[in-house]
């Protein structure tokens, strides 16, 4: 019932620009800025040549508009209006490109995001008795709390479960194995989109207000592409940490209490 009433009244199903969290809020800050600076410049292009169109339209056969070459004034101001416009929604973009790519500093939570034809494996480290956490299709998170992301592809024959040489990591040595196929991981609403590369480890902070979050792999990548969604779950801490970590033998409920949102 609690999944039921999580997959049909609460998730979150914004557009590609959604407010889940303060990087989608980034995300759309960059976006709102760019299309208002947009419509600005259509606008004001636009009217200048309808202006032109009437003003200076041919009136009959034998009229011959005034012919001159040049306008040093005119092409200084549409050489200098148009770069100063991209210069400065360029380096908007560079300024915030870092907190919406770059793990952020402090982060205590990683999660390794396990692209697979065609579903979605979190993985959020072993557990005390040495068994593997995992969540299937749902992507557990604790609210306004920044989390690392580590995004790998595979596949069989190559084992989901490898084992990690110390000092590494799950991810680099399910990458290192070299199976799978493209896919990415895209949740709309909290502004976050990163490619499943097999043989690569690509990396990227998540964030989100509590809530529930629809996502969806975004790389064709087979017949099950379109089946391969997944949920983000944004919970209170307490709630995140005794639904992931609480189960000494690392298994994940999804319909106990703690993991679903109003649950406990
Ligand atoms: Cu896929």
């Amino acid at each position: 019932m609690n999944v039921l009433a999580q997959s049909t009244c609460c998730v979150n199903n914004a557009g590609a620009f959604g407010d889940g969290g303060t990087i989608s809020d980034r995300a759309l800050g960059v976006y709102t800025a760019v299309f208002w600076a947009s419509v600005v410049l259509g606008v004001i292009t636009t009217g200048l040549l309808l202006y032109a169109f009437v003003k200076f339209r041919r009136r009959s056969d034998d009229d011959d508009p005034p012919q001159f070459h040049g306008n040093t004034r005119l092409e200084i101001a549409w050489t200098l209006v148009p770069l100063a416009t991209f210069l400065s929604l360029f380096g908007l973009t560079a300024a915030n490109m870092p907190f919406i790519n770059n793990i952020h500093a402090g982060t205590q939570y990683t999660v390794t995001v396990i692209g697979q034809q065609f579903s979605w494996t979190f993985d959020y480290g072993a557990s005390s008795s040495g068994a593997r956490i995992r969540s299937f299709g749902t992507l557990y998170v604790p609210e306004n709390t920044d989390v690392a992301l580590n995004i790998v592809s595979t596949d069989p024959p190559c084992d989901s479960k490898p084992a990690v040489p110390s000092g590494s990591t799950l991810a680099a040595a399910i990458s290192n194995e070299g199976c799978g196929v493209n896919h990415s991981f895209f949740a709309p609403s909290l502004g976050q989109q990163m490619n499943a590369i097999p043989g690569d480890v690509n990396t990227a902070p998540i964030q989100a207000r509590q809530g529930t979050y629809y996502g969806q792999c975004t790389e064709l990548c087979g017949v099950g592409h379109a089946t391969m969604v997944f949920t983000v779950v944004a919970l209170p801490m307490n709630q995140f940490q005794s639904c992931v970590f609480g189960n000494p033998s690392g298994s994940i409920d999804p319909t106990s209490k703690s993991c679903t949102l109003g649950g406990s």
